[in-house]
C-alpha cells in the first residue's frame, strides 16, 4: 500500500477527485468555496454501499499540482463531478492523473459534461463522460467501463426517496488545522446565514420554470421530492451525530409543490429536534400567489433568510430573461417580507431577510433598467444583496445563443469568472462599477422613502458582488 503524501493512506484501487480551485480547503477566499459537493457524496455512499471502496483526494486541499500527483499516483481509476465553474481544475486534474497513471481511467459526469459535452470529449484524457444523473449508472459503470461508450446519457432515480441517506464522511476534510477548528467536518461552515455547524441539505432537484439564463430545465429530468419525513429524518441524525446550528436547503427551487410545502409545515415544528432556522429559495410570483403558505413558512418553520432570483426591477429586463415574475410580482414579495420581519421583531423575534439575487449587465439592459433594479434593493428592509455581473453559462439558453454569437468573454479556461470580472462584448461594466459605487445614487432614488434612500452606504453593494 502506498502513502500519499501529505496524510492519508491509499486503501482502494479507486480515487473520488473533489474539485474545485486549488487551497479553497487550505485558506478560503470565502465561505461558498467550502461547501461539499452532494453529487460526490450521493455517489460515493452508493458506491461504498454496494462494496466498492474509494479514496478521496480534493484539488481544494492542495496548493499546487504537484502535491495532487503525489496523492494521484498508484490508482487505477479516478472519478469526478464536473461543472461550468470547476472544468478547468477537473481538467488538470484528470490530466495530472494521467501524467503518473497513464494506464488509469478518468470517468466524469456533472453538469458541465451534460451541457458541454464536446469541450471534454476533445479531452483525450477524460475517458468515459456521462451526461445527467449517475446515481443509477454509477455501479455499472465502475465495475465494467469497457461496457459503456465514451459519451454515455446517466439515469436518474424516478424519485429522491430512492436516495439513501448521504454518508457525510466521504467529503472531503479541510487540510488546514486553523480552519478545521472552524469547519465542523462533516458538516459545514457557518457563512453568516445562520449559526453553526451547518448542514446542507437536498429535498428537491427540479425546477420546473425556464429562465434563459439558467441550466437548469436542460439537466435533471423530472424526478419525485424527498419525502418529508425523510428530510427530518436526516435532520435529526445530522443533529444526533454532529448537532445541527441552521442548515441550508440547496435545492433551486425550494417553494414549489404546496401540498409538500403544507406536509413540511405540519410535520417540521413537532417532529424535528429543534426548530432550526434555514436558508432557502423561492420566486416572487409564487410567493404572490400562495402568500397565506409563504407567511406560514415563515412563521412556523423558521425559514428566515428567503433567497429570491429578483433578478432584475425592470419589466423589460424580466421579459427578456424569460423570469415569468414582474415588478408588481417583486414589489408584492418585498411588501410582504417587509411586514412580516416587523411583525415579528415587534414580538422580540428575530426578522427574517432576504437573500437577494440580482443579476446586472444582462445584455441590451439600459441605464433606466439598471437604476429601477437598485431601487427595488433598497425597498427591501432586510436584506442580503447578491449581485453578479449576467454570466453565460453553456447549457442555458441566453448562454448558448451568445456563445454562437462570439460575445461571451468566458473562456474554457476560465468559466469560474470572479465578480467584477467582465462577461459579454459590448456590455458597459464601467457603467456598473459606478453604479455599484454610488455614482447613480440620485437616480437610484427617485421615488423612495427617505428611509429607503438611506438604506445604502458607500461600497454596500460593490461588496455584495458574488462570483459569477
Ligand atoms: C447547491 C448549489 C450550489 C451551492 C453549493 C455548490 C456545491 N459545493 O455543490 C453554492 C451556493 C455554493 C453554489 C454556487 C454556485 N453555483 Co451552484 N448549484 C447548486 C445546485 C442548486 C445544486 C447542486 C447539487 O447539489 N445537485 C445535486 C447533486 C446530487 O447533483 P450533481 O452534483 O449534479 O451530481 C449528479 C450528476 O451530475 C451526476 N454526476 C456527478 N458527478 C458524476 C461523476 C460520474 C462518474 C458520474 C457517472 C455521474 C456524476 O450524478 C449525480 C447524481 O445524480 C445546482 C443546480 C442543480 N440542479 O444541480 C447549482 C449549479 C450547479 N450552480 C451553478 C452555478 C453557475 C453556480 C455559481 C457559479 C453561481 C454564482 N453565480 O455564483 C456558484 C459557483 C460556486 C463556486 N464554487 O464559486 C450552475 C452550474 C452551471 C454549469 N453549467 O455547471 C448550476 C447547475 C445551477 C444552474 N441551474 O445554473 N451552487
Ligand atoms: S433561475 Fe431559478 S426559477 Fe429560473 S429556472 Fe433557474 S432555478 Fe428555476
Amino acid at each position: 500500500m502506498a502513502y500519499r503524501w501529505p496524510w492519508a493512506r491509499q486503501k482502494a484501487k479507486i480515487v473520488w477527485i473533489d474539485l474545485g480551485d486549488l487551497g479553497d480547503l487550505v485558506h478560503p477566499e470565502g465561505p461558498h468555496e467550502q461547501w461539499q459537493d452532494h453529487g460526490l457524496g450521493l455517489l460515493r455512499t452508493i458506491l461504498h454501499q454496494n462494496n466498492i471502496q474509494t479514496d478521496i483526494v480534493s484539488t481544494r486541499a492542495v496548493t499546487s499540482w504537484d502535491q495532487l500527483a503525489k496523492q494521484v499516483a498508484g490508482y487505477d481509476m479516478a472519478l469526478m463531478n464536473v461543472r461550468s465553474y470547476t472544468y478547468p481544475s477537473g481538467r488538470k486534474a484528470a490530466q495530472v492523473f494521467k501524467e503518473v497513471n497513464p494506464q488509469g481511467l478518468v470517468m466524469a459526469g456533472g453538469m458541465h459534461a451534460t451541457v458541454a459535452a464536446d469541450e471534454m470529449l476533445a479531452v483525450p484524457e477524460f475517458d468515459k463522460i456521462c451526461q445527467g444523473a449517475g446515481e443509477k449508472v454509477i455501479v455499472d459503470l465502475v465495475k465494467d467501463p469497457a461496457a459503456f461508450p465514451r459519451l454515455f446519457q446517466g439515469q436518474s432515480a424516478a424519485s429522491m426517496a430512492e436516495w439513501p441517506m448521504m454518508d457525510r464522511t466521504l467529503w472531503p476534510k479541510p487540510a488546514d488545522s486553523r480552519l478545521a477548528r472552524h469547519f465542523n467536518w462533516p458538516l459545514e461552515p457557518e457563512c453568516g446565514w445562520g449559526p453553526g455547524p451547518v448542514a446542507t441539505i437536498l429535498t428537491s432537484r427540479v425546477c420546473p420554470w425556464q429562465c434563459v439564463f439558467c441550466n437548469e430545465s436542460s439537466y435533471v429530468p423530472n424526478m419525485g421530492r424527498k419525502p418529508v419525513d425523510q428530510v427530518i429524518d436526516e435532520l435529526n441524525y445530522l443533529d444526533d451525530h454532529w448537532g445541527i446550528g441552521s442548515f441550508v436547503i440547496h435545492d433551486s427551487m425550494f417553494f414549489q409543490n404546496p401540498s409538500w410545502l403544507k406536509e413540511w409545515i405540519e410535520k417540521y415544528p413537532t417532529r424535528a429536534n429543534k426548530r432550526w432556522t434555514y436558508w432557502a429559495a423561492g420566486r416572487a410570483d409564487t410567493v404572490r400567489q400562495w402568500p397565506d403558505l409563504f407567511e406560514a413558512l415563515v412563521k412556523e418553520t423558521n425559514w428566515n433568510l428567503i433567497s429570491i432570483g429578483f433578478e432584475s426591477g425592470s419589466d423589460r429586463i424580466l421579459r427578456l430573461l424569460n423570469k415569468e415574475c414582474t415588478e408588481e410580482d417583486n414589489d408584492f414579495a418585498i411588501d410582504l417580507l417587509n411586514r412580516l420581519g416587523d411583525e415579528l421583531q415587534a414580538q422580540g423575534k428575530q426578522p427574517p431577510k432576504f437573500w437577494s439575487n440580482i443579476m446586472l449587465g444582462v445584455p441590451g439592459e439600459l441605464p433606466e433598467d439598471a437604476f429601477k433594479t437598485m431601487r427595488m434593493l433598497k425597498r427591501m428592509k432586510r436584506v442580503f444583496p447578491s449581485i453578479s455581473y449576467y454570466a453565460p453559462y453553456p447549457g442555458s439558453a441566453l448562454g448558448f445563443q451568445l456563445i454562437a454569437e462570439g460575445k461571451s468573454k468566458m473562456s474554457k479556461d476560465n468559466y469560474h469568472r470572479f465578480p467584477d470580472d467582465e462577461k459579454v462584448i459590448g456590455v458597459d461594466y464601467k457603467f456598473y462599477r459606478e453604479l455599484l459605487a454610488g455614482k447613480y445614487e440620485d437616480e437610484v432614488n427617485r421615488g423612495l422613502s427617505p428611509e429607503e434612500q438611506s438604506r445604502s452606504y458607500s461600497g454596500l453593494y460593490a461588496r455584495a458582488l458574488t462570483k459569477a
